[in-house]
């Protein structure tokens, strides 16, 4: 342990802590605009220079490790002035239209100029306005050079954690910028949407791409019957952008919220999670019986799964040669999408015209999935406006509403009947512990052999999880799987997802089935989830999501009543004509 006093306060931490992390560890709250629990240290921001006694330098806090008896200062009158001027700095380089940015209220510079007190400043006239470019071509994520402080967050994010590289920086010294691949706008490179560079901008250089007005219209019109669905981990997150604590399921408060502000059906892509699970667990033993009995070899194992769909653009970009190993199953989100505008329109003897099909997701990718010109089975745009978990919470501020003192509601059926392994769907594993529970069943006609069907192996924030479940006595038509050792991998996070993905292609894995979700954390973690999102809140994102779990009645996919009946009504059977027509797709970007 390393003993050292910050502000007169005694710390004694592990050695290779920083002053920052020790001064957090007695509350002592240190600001700083580059640094990221998720991220390397940086450095770059300067914001968090402290003062140690018997030194004239200032120390940048996020980068220096304590030392043995140090006696820190984080407010002395020296670092409050530098602090100050360093903050007075950023604001003269950035377009501080704040009234007018998106990210008013919510952007940590405009926290710390207010906390400063920086008004009238004389950097302001020194620094002319460069000629800085707003790129909104993407359907997921803006991106606005003149609000930008070059903290480098969003490049450590898109390079480090997630292994692309869609942002860099460009040029030197006063000309430096945060750029793409020749400046080409994020819609031409390699950028999946992920939106996790989004979810770390402490400005408002990069904001998701909002459709707020279009759904109110929607809402608003007389003719249209507005369909909302919610992703599975909106509900364990929402609440913290509405003054909860990390943690809380909202579910309810949710639904309610959804009511009041006028969505015409409140729907859950739980449901449609719970059949993505139908579709894919029979995709997957379809795949193993052609490849182990038939000797099919143009049928591709590992099956990975699809639900993610910055995962899918990262194959598409990274491993193409892979895109016949996804899951033809399309995503929850779009399965619900073509049922909205097909069977459920039909149901409510609503004309599909007449139908706009909303969905909020913790997801930023999610936006530019809807906007796949594969995602149009029902013959119209399945998903029309696809919302983030922070802009639902704006439209629940917008409309007035105590989010904290709703009554709880539950979703209109039909389409809003879920189980647990839906719910699950929203952390890292969820997928693989669902199609699990559904798959064994379905093989062996008994349930999977773990305490009350909690599938440990495939939980947990571990970058990388492997599990085997050894099929034993199965019912007939699956006897060719008898002694078979189903060997899952599970992966969170592109930077995870490459090397498993390098694994199989160096032929040294020998998976049937892989889950990947391109957020750390899974979904959890989304793009657009609440701001702040950090390796502890999603841990308690993480345990809500499974308290969820074990409180449903129904914790297998194949026994939501309502995937029941949509089979029998509509699809007939999995991997029917119905569900080619609906349900999947095949990605060949
Ligand atoms: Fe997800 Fe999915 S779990 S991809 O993370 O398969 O976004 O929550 O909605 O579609 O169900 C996201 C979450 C989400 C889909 C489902």
């Amino acid at each position: 342990k390393v003993n050292l006093r910050i502000d007169n306060i005694a710390v004694s931490v592990e050695e290779g802590t920083t002053i920052l992390e020790a001064a957090r560890k007695v509350n002592i709250r240190i600001p700083t605009l580059c640094h990221h629990e998720d991220l390397c240290v940086a450095g770059n921001c300067r914001v968090c220079m402290v003062e140690q006694k018997g030194s004239d330098r200032l120390l940048p806090s996020c980068a220096m490790p304590v030392s043995e008896g140090m006696e820190i200062q984080t407010n002395s009158l020296k670092v409050r002035s530098a602090r100050k001027q360093i903050i007075e700095l950023l604001v003269s380089e950035h377009r501080a239209d704040c009234t007018r940015c998106y990210k008013n209220g919510k952007c940590e510079l405009q926290e710390l100029a207010s906390e400063y007190i920086i008004g009238e400043n004389g950097f302001i006239d020194l620094v002319p306005l460069k000629v800085l470019t707003i790129d909104n071509f993407s359907p997921s994520i803006i991106k606005d050079d003149s609000k930008c402080i070059r903290c480098q967050r969003c490049v450590r994010t898109c390079d480090q954690l997630q292994n692309i590289g869609a942002l860099t920086v460009a040029y030197k010294g006063k000309d430096m910028k945060i750029s793409s691949f020749y400046e080409k706008p994020m819609y031409e490179v390699v950028c999946t949407n992920c939106g996790q560079c989004v979810n770390r901008c402490p400005t408002g250089a990069l904001t998701e791409k909002t459709y707020l007005e279009q759904v109110w219209s929607a809402i608003n019109h007389e003719k249209k019957h507005v369909v909302v669905q919610t992703a599975p981990a909106v509900r364990i997150a929402l609440g913290e952008a509405l003054g909860m604590p990390a943690g809380e399921i909202v579910t309810g408060k949710m639904v309610s919220a959804l009511r009041r502000l006028g969505f015409d059906s409140v729907l859950d892509t739980d449901f449609t999670a719970d059949l993505t699970i139908i579709e894919e667990g029979n995709e997957l033993l379809q795949r193993l019986k052609k490849v182990l009995v038939d000797g099919d070899k143009s049928v591709k194992i590992p099956m990975t799964t699809s639900c993610s769909p910055g995962w899918v653009k990262f194959i598409e970009h990274t491993f193409p040669e892979y895109l016949d190993n996804v899951s033809t199953a399309k995503s929850p989100q779009q399965m619900f999408g073509s049922l909205a505008k097909t069977y459920y329109a039909k149901k409510i003897e609503v004309e599909a015209d007449d139908i706009v099909s909303v969905s909020v997701m913790p997801c930023t990718a999610k936006k530019y999935e809807a906007d796949r010109p594969e995602m149009r089975s029902s013959g119209y745009k399945d998903v029309d406006f696809v919302l983030t978990t922070r802009e639902l919470a704006l439209m629940i501020k917008q409309a007035g509403i105590d989010f904290a003192s709703l009554p709880e509601d539950e979703y209109d059926s039909f389409m809003g009947e879920s189980s647990g392994a839906a719910v699950i769907f929203g952390a890292t594993g969820g997928v693989m512990e669902a199609a699990l529970r559904t798959a064994y069943e379905v093989v062996t006609g008994r349930e999977v052999p773990f305490d009350d069907l909690n599938i440990t192996p495939v939980r947990g924030m571990e970058e990388i999880k492997e599990a085997a479940v050894k099929i034993e006595n199965p019912l007939p038509e699956w006897s060719f799987l008898d002694g078979v050792e189903l060997k899952t991998c599970v992966a969170h996070g592109l930077s995870n997802a490459k090397k498993v993905m390098e694994a199989v292609k160096e032929g040294k894995v020998d998976y049937h089935f892989i889950e990947i979700m391109a957020c750390p954390g899974g979904c959890l973690g989304g793009g657009g989830q609440p701001i702040p999102t950090s390796p502890a809140i999603r841990e308690k994102r993480s345990q809500a999501i499974y308290r969820e779990d074990s409180m449903k009645p129904i914790r297998k996919s194949h026994e939501n009543p309502e995937v029941l009946q949509i089979y029998e009504e509509f699809l007939k059977k999995p991997l029917g004509e119905k569900s080619h027509e609906l349900l999947h797709t095949h990605y060949t970007e």
